[in-house]
C-alpha cells in the first residue's frame, strides 16, 4: 500500500478536489442511437438536456459516442474534432451553461493531432459554467473477435490508448470517477478509482448486443458491490448502421448492487436517480474498503495524471495566486500572503498559530514562526524551540475542541514536499476514526486542498467571518485551558 501511495502521492491529479460530504442529487442517464450524422446526434442531445434539466437534475451523463458512429475507420478518423476547438464540444459548453447543469460527454472521438490515422476516446466532464473540468482518455481497447455471436470489432484499427488514470472529479452529485464502456471489465481501475475516494463511477458506453445480454447488468453491478459506488453508465442502443447493433440499458446502480434505473431498449431517453446518503450507510455497514489487505495483495503502481493535458487546457495556470484575505486591523506575514490579527488564535514572542483558508479536516489550523523563515533550517534555536512548544499547546487545543484523540502534525519542508506558501508552518489536522477510507490518503487531500489549476478551482475559500469566529473560539478555549492549567498548580 505504501508503494501505491506513494504513486499517488506524487502524480495524484493535483485538479481534482474529493472529499465525502453530504449527498442528495439528482442525475439523468440518458440513452440513444447515435449515426454518421454528428447534427443529427447533436439535436438528439440538445433535446435530451433540455428535457431531463426541466427534471432539476444536477448532471447529465451520455454515453460513448454521442457524438457520432461511422461504420468505417476512414469516416471516424474524418469525422473527430479536437477537444479545445471541435464544434461539437463547442455546442455542448453552450448547452451546459443554457441549462445550469454538468455534463459527463463520452468517450467522444477526439483528432489525434500527432496521428492523422487515429483517434483518441476521450470521456469529458463540463461544468454548468460550460467549462470542461476534467478529460479521461480511454485505457482499455475493446479489440475482441467473437464469430459465433457476430462479434468484431478492433478499436485499436484508429484510436490510440489513453495513458493515464484521472483522479474523480468533484461535481455536484459526488466525486465523479472516469471511466469508458470496456474499461468496466477491468476492476483494478475501478478500485483505483474507488481508493482515491469516488462516490460514483461512470461507464459511458456502446456496448455490442451480443456482450451486453451475457455481461452488461451483471458487471455493472460487480463493479457498485464492490466498490460501494453508485454506478452511472449512459448507453447506446439499437442499430446505429448495418453492421453494428449496440445493447442499451443506460443503468443507473446504487452502491448495494439496487438497479436504481435501467432505459431498457427505449431510445432517445433519459431516466433520473437520485445520488443520496446510502452511499455512507452501505460503506458504514460494512466498510469493506477498509478491510482490504494491501500489505498482502496490491494495486502495484498507478499512473496518475498530475496536471492537465495541455491539448485541453482553456486558459493558463495561475501559479500560486495570494489570495487576501482582508480585514481591517494589524495583520501578519505569511510567506506572500497576509493573515488578519483576527483570524490569529495564538500568539508568543516567536511563534503564531492560525486559522486556515482551507481546511483537510474540520479544525485544520496553522503554526508559523512570527519572522518569515521559510525553512525549518532557517529557524534560530530560540524559535525552533518555541515553534515546537507552540504545536505541541496548539494540537492540544485542537484536540480537546475537536474531541479528536489524534491529530496529523505535519511540515511540508520545501516546494518539492508540497510546500506552496514559502514560510514554515506545520499543519495541525485533527484525525477521527475512519475519516479517510485509506488512513494515509490524507497526504492525498494535502497535497490537493491549496492547489489550482486552469480547469477545475482548487476547494473554495472559507469566509472571513467563519474564520473570525473559529479564531475567537480558540482564543477562548485556549485561555480556559491556561486558567484551569493554573489553577491546577496553586
Ligand atoms: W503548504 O501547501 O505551503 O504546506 O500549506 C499552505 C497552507 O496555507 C494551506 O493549508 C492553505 O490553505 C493555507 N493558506 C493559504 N493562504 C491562506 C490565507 N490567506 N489564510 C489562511 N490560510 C492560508
Amino acid at each position: 500500500m505504501r508503494h501505491l501511495l506513494q504513486q499517488v502521492y506524487r502524480k495524484i491529479n493535483l485538479h481534482s478536489i474529493i472529499h465525502i460530504r453530504t449527498m442528495s442529487r439528482k442525475i439523468a442517464v440518458c440513452q440513444m442511437t447515435s449515426v454518421a450524422d454528428k447534427i443529427k446526434n447533436l439535436e438528439v442531445v440538445t433535446n435530451l438536456i433540455r428535457d431531463a434539466a426541466k427534471e432539476n437534475v444536477q448532471m447529465i451523463f451520455f454515453p460513448e459516442a454521442c457524438d457520432f458512429i461511422c461504420d468505417n475507420r476512414k469516416d471516424i478518423v474524418r469525422s473527430a474534432e479536437p477537444i479545445l476547438t471541435g464544434n461539437t464540444v463547442k455546442a455542448y459548453k453552450e448547452l451546459a451553461i443554457q441549462n445550469n447543469v454538468w455534463l459527463s460527454m463520452g468517450g467522444l472521438h477526439e483528432k489525434d493531432d500527432k496521428n492523422p490515422d487515429k483517434i483518441f476516446n476521450t470521456h469529458i466532464i463540463i461544468n454548468n459554467k460550460g467549462e470542461i473540468v476534467e478529460t479521461y482518455r480511454k485505457l482499455h481497447l475493446f479489440d475482441v473477435e467473437i464469430p459465433e455471436k457476430n462479434v468484431r470489432l478492433k478499436e485499436s484499427d484508429f484510436c490510440t490508448a489513453g495513458s493515464h488514470i484521472v483522479a474523480p472529479v468533484e461535481t455536484p452529485v459526488g466525486n465523479v470517477g472516469l471511466a469508458i464502456c470496456y474499461d468496466m471489465r477491468f476492476p483494478e481501475l475501478s478500485t483505483a478509482l474507488t481508493i482515491m475516494r469516488a462516490q460514483v463511477l461512470t461507464f459511458p458506453s456502446a456496448f455490442t448486443y451480443a456482450t451486453g445480454l451475457a455481461h452488461w447488468h451483471i458487471l455493472l453491478r460487480a463493479r457498485a458491490i464492490e466498490n460501494q459506488c453508485y454506478v452511472v453508465a449512459a448507453a447506446q442502443v439499437g442499430h446505429h448502421n448495418p453492421k453494428r447493433r449496440s445493447y442499451g440499458h443506460a443503468l443507473c446502480v446504487d452502491p448495494w448492487g439496487e438497479v436504481l434505473a435501467d432505459c431498457g431498449e427505449s431510445a432517445p431517453c433519459y431516466k433520473v436517480a437520485e445520488i443520496t446518503e446510502r452511499l455512507t450507510e452501505v460503506r458504514r455497514n460494512m466498510p469493506v474498503m477498509q478491510h482490504r489487505r494491501p500489505s498482502i495483495y496490491s494495486l502495484y503502481t498507478l499512473s496518475v495524471r498530475n496536471k492537465p493535458l495541455s491539448e485541453h487546457c482553456e486558459r493558463p495556470a495561475p501559479d500560486c495566486p495570494a489570495e487576501v484575505v482582508s480585514d481591517a486591523g494589524p495583520t501578519h506575514v505569511f510567506g506572500h500572503v497576509t493573515i488578519p490579527d483576527s483570524c490569529v488564535f495564538y500568539k508568543s514572542e516567536l511563534t503564531y498559530a492560525f486559522v486556515n483558508l482551507r481546511c483537510v479536516t474540520p479544525g485544520h489550523v496553522l503554526v508559523a514562526p512570527r519572522r518569515a523563515a521559510r525553512r525549518n533550517r532557517d529557524l534560530t534555536d530560540d524559535e525552533a524551540e518555541d515553534f515546537y512548544r507552540a504545536v505541541r499547546i496548539v494540537q492540544n487545543l485542537m484536540e480537546r475542541v475537536h474531541g479528536a484523540e489524534s491529530c496529523t502534525v505535519t511540515i511540508q519542508d520545501g516546494p518539492d514536499a508540497g510546500q506552496t506558501v514559502q514560510h514554515l508552518h506545520c499543519h495541525i489536522m485533527p484525525r477521527k476514526k475512519g475519516d479517510f477510507i485509506q488512513n494515509d490518503l490524507i497526504y492525498l487531500e494535502l497535497a490537493k486542498h491549496d492547489q489550482f489549476s486552469a480547469r477545475h478551482p482548487a476547494k473554495p475559500p472559507r469566509e472571513l467571518a467563519d474564520m473570525k469566529a473559529e479564531a475567537a473560539m480558540l482564543r477562548a478555549t485556549l485561555q480556559k485551558m491556561q486558567d484551569e492549567q493554573t489553577k491546577n498548580q496553586i
